[in-house]
């Protein structure tokens, strides 16, 4: 076994202000077909703020996995005592106020699979330096602090490489000898380089204008592989529908004359916002209604926006270190939400944002992995891409919108631009920035920052009275790792009042005027509010939208919570009371749900189904079980057995029981829209599941008369999920149709992943040597193994073991091909200490083989290391 060196821990609090800065950037780089040459000359300058100012140490540059050819320091070239290769960079033993250094360097793209650096994808040439990419690209100071103005020359052969692209504006291009051709960029915005982009490929471009609020042109162009432009149009008007959203709420206009989107197929995650030149995965940028889901559309919009939106919160204003990536990730997560918001329905969305917290952040957050969305440390930061850092850190951004208002938060934020723009900052910037543009005190909101995990608050109401009410709220967080006790948040709740028959109250909130909702604020571990009404007795609407990233807990009868599902007029809590209805009943310590629960459920489930004021999106959203990954997220001691039966056993008698409503809600919700077709794939999977013999020729007859992939995918998903012994059929003739279209393929794998009968496992070892499969391919992955731990959970659990073993398998393999991902799925252990005994001991087996792999990689190291510690 060959043991790696124990990995080192990087600490917020051991932050130094960089010893040197570089003012400009050259790049070369020469592409030939096994290697590139890449010539880096950098004006590096002392930093006037670093420690200490009289000391000059030796200059210290970030590199990994690069040969160096060739060093000169202002034009001489260096002989080895004045330069020393390290493990992880180079030491120039040169100081001085101010040099040129200059490095000739050789790396080999086309065999880097970690698809982190310059690498190659179907044959182009892309690149992704966020976080410490860049570092394999050439020596370099690797932080996102060293802001400098990039110019950029790119040689490769003019057949192969038609186009050949970076940030900023071009400069020149020509033609050279040998068939090659160069072309030369410059981008005038000082940038860190991370978000720096290189992309040499040929592809097929679509072309369109924006004009500016301040009526400047800018081209756009989005460049995808060769025969994909009936894909393109959505992604373009995504953006230019980004364009308009950020200069009507922000004020924020884009700046350069060129903005640039590339789709690639291999890509570790969504999409990078480098400066003038984003990168895509396909997965975000191709979309036609044959090939895409009606959520694959929304997928599109949000993160085309959220790359766009990154131009001000993330490259004009950048973080300081990588501690502060929230400050950049959660507040562009705020923002492409309220855009999604504004551009779909916003309850809708509200509900969407709320199932990741839940499903996912709050897991994290009672996990190994549990951190403040402003980290105290790491080993590997791409660990740290998380969503707490991400969809937290957005709701802590909402937060201080829901207390501050629209125009409080506009002020904060325009505040923001002005004293920063240009200038790598901390979450402590912003957050004084929404204080002084609004003259309040957030010395406790900033806890948000500094503390992990999920607060609680029990809420009770009693009678003080006639038509008065005590309100009275408790918090408390759950330890975390190396955080014991928790300081008190400052949590925003906002509430309402039903009567008992659900009609909406008027009432003043601790003496306030009269209204139909209050914002309550907590800032101490307990606190009473009184609220005053005409009515004897009251059902609470408690922390309406969601207003703070928390565990309510409130003794509701069922009745209530049924009664909110019938009436709330807040569309968010309506849903909401549905899935605390159902989340109570599955967690309780009754072994099966009893006959009385399961028809308080469908009956609340009928009456949504018939609600004509209820739009279909909203049906569809209510009328399905909490996840099982939420009820995991929710409580700290699963019995998961008893929560798989009755999660199966809910599901069957509302299909059964209900059988004819789906059927009608099927043959009669009409519209060709996103909402009715989500209501009516619904209906067809209660169908499936209350009478597979009766129900599955309307499966069939879905899927040959489909005129969209979001109903013709669906069809497939009920067929793959059933025990019909010719689905195989099916099956192959929906890969026949669509082989030759790479993301259809992927959701075509991971329908097959989620059937929860014993063979699956069995079935996707076979789908791992299928010829589309790909281990290199990241969605490949995701399509089948994170799919299938993530989203099967029946199967990831299966008592045998099997399941984690699968993962196991795939994780240790992944490790050396491309440890980013290998690091990701190693996360869907993290929950293990919350299960059976048996279960935790077959985990802790698999992941205990994981960490003797030889050369752990750092990413794969730190997760694993974490949740044995648990
Ligand atoms: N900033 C990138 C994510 C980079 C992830 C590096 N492991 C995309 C985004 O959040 O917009
Ligand atoms: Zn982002």
């Amino acid at each position: 076994m060959v043991s790696s060196p124990k990995p080192t821990v990087k600490f917020r609090k051991d932050y130094q202000p960089s010893q040197y800065l570089i003012k400009h950037t050259d790049l070369i780089f020469q592409l030939f077909d096994s290697h590139v040459l890449v010539t880096a000359e950098i004006d590096i300058e002392s930093n006037p703020n670093r420690k200490n100012p009289q000391e000059l140490t030796p200059l210290v540059l970030d590199g990994d996995e690069l040969e160096l050819l060739e060093i000169y320091v202002n034009g001489s070239n260096l002989d080895s005592t004045q330069y020393e290769i390290v493990d992880n960079g180079l030491i120039v033993k040169q100081t001085a106020e101010k040099f040129t250094l200059k490095t000739l360097t050789k790396i080999y793209p086309q065999q880097n699979t970690s698809l982190e650096g310059l690498y190659q994808s179907n044959g182009k040439f892309c690149t992704q330096c966020e976080a410490e990419g860049f570092r394999k690209i050439t020596y370099y100071i690797d932080r996102p602090e060293i802001m400098s103005e990039f110019k950029v020359r790119i040689e490769g052969n003019k057949n192969q490489y038609p186009q050949l692209l970076s940030n900023g504006n071009m400069l020149s291009s020509g033609d050279l000898d040998n068939g090659m051709h160069y072309v030369e960029w410059h981008d005038p915005f000082p940038k860190p380089c991370y978000l720096f982009a290189l992309v040499a490929g040929d592809f097929d471009c679509l072309e369109d204008n924006f004009t500016t609020m301040s009526g400047r042109n800018v081209k756009l162009e989005l460049f995808v592989d060769k025969g994909k432009l009936d894909q393109c149009r959505f992604a373009m008007d995504s953006l230019i529908k980004s364009m308009e959203w950020d200069e009507q709420k922000f004020g924020r206009e884009y700046d350069l004359d060129l903005y640039m989107i590339v789709a690639v197929s291999d890509f570790n995650m969504g999409a990078m916002e480098n400066k003038g030149l984003n990168i895509f995965n396909t997965r975000y940028v191709l979309a036609n209604t044959q090939t895409a889901t009606d959520s694959d559309f929304e997928g599109v919009e949000r993160v085309i926006a959220h790359e766009y939106f990154h131009n001000w919160t993330g490259n004009r204003i950048t973080c300081r270190d990588w501690f502060q990536l929230s400050l950049k990730e959660g507040l562009t997560v705020f923002r492409d939400q309220k855009f999604s918001e504004d551009m779909q329905s916003k309850a809708v969305q509200r509900i969407d944002q709320v199932k990741i917290i839940r499903a996912a952040q709050f897991a994290e957050d009672s996990g190994p992995m549990a951190h403040p969305i402003r980290p105290d440390s790491y080993i590997e930061m791409n660990n740290f891409y998380t969503v707490t850092v991400y969809n937290k850190g957005a709701e802590v951004i909402g937060m201080m919108h829901t207390l501050l208002g629209e125009e409080g938060f506009r002020k904060g934020m325009d505040l923001y631009f002005e004293r920063h723009d240009g200038q790598a900052v901390t979450c402590e910037d912003f957050i004084k920035s929404m204080e002084d543009a609004n003259n309040v005190d957030w010395t406790l909101f900033r806890h948000w920052y500094s503390q992990a995990g999920t607060p609680s608050v029990k809420v009770t109401l009693s009678k003080v009275a006639s038509g008065q009410f005590k309100l009275h709220c408790q918090q408390s967080c759950p330890a975390t790792p190396g955080q014991d006790v928790k300081k008190p948040f400052m949590i925003p709740i906002k509430v309402g009042l039903l009567s008992t028959r659900g009609k909406p109250i008027q009432f003043k909130a601790n003496g306030a005027t009269l209204a139909s909702e209050a914002l309550l604020v907590m800032t101490e571990s307990e606190q009473t509010f009184i609220l005053d009404c005409d009515e004897e007795e009251v059902i609470p609407s408690l922390l309406r939208d969601f207003s703070a990233p928390i565990k309510l807990e409130y003794k509701y009868t069922q009745a209530q919570l049924a009664q909110l599902f019938a009436s709330d007029p807040n569309s968010f809590n309506r849903w909401d009371a549905g899935q605390t209805l159902m989340s109570e009943i599955l967690l309780n310590d009754n072994e099966i749900i009893d006959e009385a629960a399961l028809k308080i459920i469908a009956d609340a489930v009928s009456a949504i189904l018939h609600d004509e004021n209820l739009d279909n999106a909203l049906k569809a959203l209510a009328v399905q079980l909490p996840s099982l990954n939420s009820l995991i997220g929710l409580s700290n001691n699963i019995n998961m057995d008893q929560l798989i039966n009755k999660h199966q056993q809910l599901k069957k008698y509302l299909a059964q029981s209900l059988e004819h409503v789906w059927f009608s809600a099927y043959n009669t919700t009409a519209g060709d829209n996103s909402g009715a077709r989500w209501l009516r794939n619904i209906a067809l999977s209660y169908l499936l599941r209350a009478n597979e013999d009766q129900h599955f020729e309307l499966a069939v007859s879905q899927q040959n008369h489909a005129n969209n992939m979001t109903d013709e995918i669906s069809a497939l998903q009920v067929i793959a999920l059933s025990s019909e012994k010719f689905k195989a059929d099916y099956i192959n003739r929906f890969y026949k149709k669509w082989a030759h279209e790479d993301l259809v393929l992927d959701k075509w794998f991971t329908a097959q992943v989620l059937n929860e009968n014993d063979d699956v496992i069995e079935h996707i070892r076979e789908l791992l040597n299928h010829e589309k499969f790909s281990i290199e391919n990241p969605n490949k992955v995701r399509a089948v193994i994170g799919s299938f731990a993530g989203g099967n959970l029946t199967q990831f659990h299966n008592p045998t073991g099997a399941g984690y073993e699968l993962l196991a398998d795939i994780i240790i393999k992944l490790n050396s091909i491309n440890p980013q991902i290998a690091g990701r799925l190693t996360t869907l252990f993290n929950q293990w200490k919350k299960f059976d005994v048996k279960r935790q001991a077959l985990i802790k087996e698999q992941l205990f083989r994981i960490k003797s792999t030889d050369n752990l990689s750092n990413d794969v190291y730190e997760i694993v290391d974490k949740s044995l510690q648990m």
